[in-house]
């Protein structure tokens, strides 16, 4: 056997054992020899039963998704599973840890499946922009019924051990030894005796579907794919096993597959799945890391709140720190409602909820924050008070605490120096809802210590955040480009594009909402009260502030929003601010095309990128592209600004940043030398050659 398939026999029980680190993908080097195993114990009258199973720490995480896009090396996994479909002796999958994709296919060839209690069993290729590609849109559905596959695989979320069996995904669940349950699991099934039906037989569940409420729930999700082709072709593959004979569905999967695999889509997809594994790869990630028991936030604010229920939520105690009582309990109070909340919708146990806030301690004296191991400052966004603030920590905080701030713009090399500790010092960018949003921009200090950065790498995993490091230059990444992608906003305004038009462009790309209407809800106030602080103006959004129009909180913004609703209206009296001060400006207004629109915010977006490669802001371009799909809503299927920039063709975004840059002579539109070089190289590596 080779050693990434061993076979193994207890008694008239044979096990079959894959063992691929880390997690057991089904790489070609995999597959050979699984399929040697399957066929040699299928013909050995010695053997009555056979387990398969995984080494390490899960079984089977799916196929190796770096093989896609290289010729595929036989046996491919769907001949795999039809061999072991086709075994007449008893199979059953072990399965402990995750079973994704092709190894929940894999599975699914078995006769039986029994898990581990903690076990989770999915199917999320739709979170690469494919279909199960290995029969599990036609066999899933004859175990668990059509609805509840088609929630599965179009929402990619696996489901628990429990779950599993309730549905009749699994036959049982175990605690313990797992193979050795298997093992005898297999053994009262063989001496039972047959016959055994495959899942591509069992068409119980699927004689049940009513096909109307079917594709109802299936056009739903499909309105919701926004403009991804991944979940419509998982909904049509699913409802193919319901109205197609098992080998013709299966076909149809298969020939969705290969579209979709060859789609820049999925290219895309799968280029964010690998860039946030990348991103947490720093230099020194190998170092002794400090340890982390009790987080302490200064601030209950709306950052800090979210940001104290981000490390609850990850199961550390929490000291939340505010100026006065009434503060600190008005913090305390959203807390518990947001966990409220989270209970009604039945995401959150009551007893969860009680844990949780017992992890919570309250304070107004910077004393208690002694204790502390990590202590964020999420506090007013003014240098003076946040110098004072690292001024008081650099007092009581323990020797070897980090000492963060959630600071958005500021420099933090500036915060450290207010300290006789810089190399503690950092920034924690969170994003908000902090206890919801993934990305964490992690700022490295010009003298933040390997240690320290490697420290809160290590811990963004544990609270659930995509961590991106990044270097200190004003708004770091993302917001450095965001103000990138805003400068011309308020010119297209004045020029003769409506709010409602921009923010069209928008969400017709694939953004989840435009500038507009996302100013609306976050606050205008917010970027009025920034512009203030920096001496700058915006004529519209200014005088919109002024007359107390701050967006949803108001009934007011750039749009109407009426009794109560988030539903954004346009508002002829915007218009008319709009087209008074494109008057009053000599401002003839004029067609403004969707085209434009795109080139003029997204653009100069993609040349601030380049930009921050070339000053080492950012150490990739797809770190850059997690930024943004994480933090900002970029979509998904179109990989990242940095990763779009590619497929839509440098060459095209130079030509028109130069046609911008010599209308209007600004910098936001002075094309940068290495967004030239990509357009030679293919290339964002500042070392690539044509
Ligand atoms: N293929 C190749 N490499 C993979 C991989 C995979 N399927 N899954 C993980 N890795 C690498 C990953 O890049 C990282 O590498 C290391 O393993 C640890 O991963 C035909 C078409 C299983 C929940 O989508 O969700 O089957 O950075 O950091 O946090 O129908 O990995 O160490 O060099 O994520 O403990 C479907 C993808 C594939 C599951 C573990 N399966 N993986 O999380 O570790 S398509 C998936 C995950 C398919 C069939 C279809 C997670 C995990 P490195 P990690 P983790």
């Amino acid at each position: 056997m080779s050693n990434f398939v061993n076979v193994t026999h207890d008694g008239d029980v044979a096990i079959v054992t894959i063992d691929n680190p880390p997690v057991n993908a089904l790489s070609f080097h995999v597959r050979e020899p699984l399929m040697q195993a399957l066929v040699s114990l299928r013909d050995d009258a010695s053997v009555a039963a056979i387990v398969v199973a995984c080494a390490g720490r899960t079984f089977v995480a799916g196929a190796d998704i770096t093989e896609f896009g290289k010729p595929m090396q036989q046996p491919e996994l769907r001949a795999i599973v039809a061999t072991l479909e086709a075994i007449a002796k008893p199979t059953v999958a072990a399965i402990h840890g995750t079973a994704l994709g092709g190894g929940l296919e894999l599975a699914l060839g078995c006769h039986f499946r029994v898990a581990d209690a903690g076990a989770r069993l999915g199917l999320p290729e739709v979170k690469l922009g494919l279909l199960p590609g290995g029969g599990g849109t036609v066999r899933l559905p004859r175990l668990v019924g059509a609805v509840k596959a088609l929630r599965m695989i179009v929402s990619g979320v696996p489901i628990g051990a429990d779950e599993a069996h309730a549905a009749g995904l699994v036959d049982a669940v175990f605690k313990g030894d797992l193979t050795a349950h298997a093992v005898n699991f297999a053994r009262e099934i063989a001496r039972k005796g047959g016959p055994y039906t495959p899942v591509r037989d069992r068409d119980d569940r699927l004689v049940e579907t009513d096909l109307a409420a079917f594709d109802a729930e299936a056009a739903e999700l499909a309105r919701k794919a926004r403009g991804l082709e991944a979940p419509i072709a998982c909904a049509q593959s699913v409802r193919n096993a319901i109205t197609l004979h098992f080998d013709e569905a299966l076909a149809a999967e298969r020939a969705l597959f290969v579209k979709l695999v060859a789609s820049d889509q999925s290219r895309a997809q799968r280029h964010l799945f690998f860039a946030e594994r990348e991103s947490a790869k720093i230099p020194g990630k190998d170092v002794v890391k400090r340890r982390i028991a009790r987080v302490g936030v200064i601030g209950a604010g709306t950052m800090g709140g979210g940001i104290a229920m981000a490390f609850a939520n990850g199961g550390f105690s929490v000291t939340l720190l505010e100026t006065s009582d009434e503060a600190l309990q008005r913090g305390l109070g959203i807390i518990d409602k947001n966990y409220a909340v989270s209970v009604s919708r039945g995401s959150l146990t009551e007893e969860a909820k009680r844990q949780r806030l017992a992890q919570f301690k309250g304070s107004t004296d910077f004393a208690d924050l002694a204790d502390c191991d990590l202590i964020v400052e999420a506090a007013f966004e003014d240098m003076a008070v946040k110098k004072e603030i690292f001024g008081k920590l650099d007092a009581v905080a323990k020797p070897g605490a980090i000492l963060a701030t959630n600071t958005s713009y500021l420099d933090i090399d500036e915060i450290a120096a207010s300290t006789s500790r810089p190399q503690d010092v950092l920034g924690l960018h969170f994003f908000s809802p902090a206890n919801v949003m993934k990305l964490l921009e992690i700022v490295r200090a010009d003298k933040t210590a390997p240690d320290a950065l490697a420290t809160v790498v290590d811990l963004a995993r544990r609270i659930g955040k995509v961590a991106v490091v990044v270097g200190v230059c004003h708004g770091f990444v993302g917001n450095r480009m965001l103000a990138a992608r805003g400068a011309e906003s308020e010119a297209l305004l004045l020029e003769g594009a409506t709010p409602r038009q921009i923010d069209r462009a928008f969400t017709d790309f694939g953004w989840p909402m435009g500038p507009f209407q996302m100013g609306d809800l976050a606050g205008l106030d917010i970027g009025w009260r920034n512009r203030k602080a920096r001496g700058q103006t915006a004529v519209i959004a200014d005088t919109l502030c002024e007359q107390g129009c701050f967006g949803q909180k108001t009934g007011r913004g750039f749009y109407r929003y009426e009794n109560g609703s988030r539903t954004p209206v346009p508002d002829p009296q915007v218009e008319a601010l709009i087209h008074e001060k494109a008057t009053e400006k000599g401002i003839v207004p004029r067609a403004i095309s969707a085209e434009e629109i795109i080139e003029r915010t997204l653009y100069p977006l993609i040349n601030e990128g380049a930009k921050i490669l070339e000053e080492g802001i950012a150490a990739r371009a797809s770190d850059i592209d997690v930024v943004w799909v994480n933090g900002y809503g970029f979509p998904v299927g179109k990989g990242g600004p940095m990763f779009w920039a590619g497929l839509h063709g440098a060459a095209r975004i130079i030509e028109r940043l130069e046609h911008w840059h010599q209308r209007t002579g600004k910098q936001v539109f002075q094309v940068a030398p290495l967004l030239r070089r990509m357009a030679e190289t293919g290339s964002w590596e500042a070392g690539a050659t044509a």
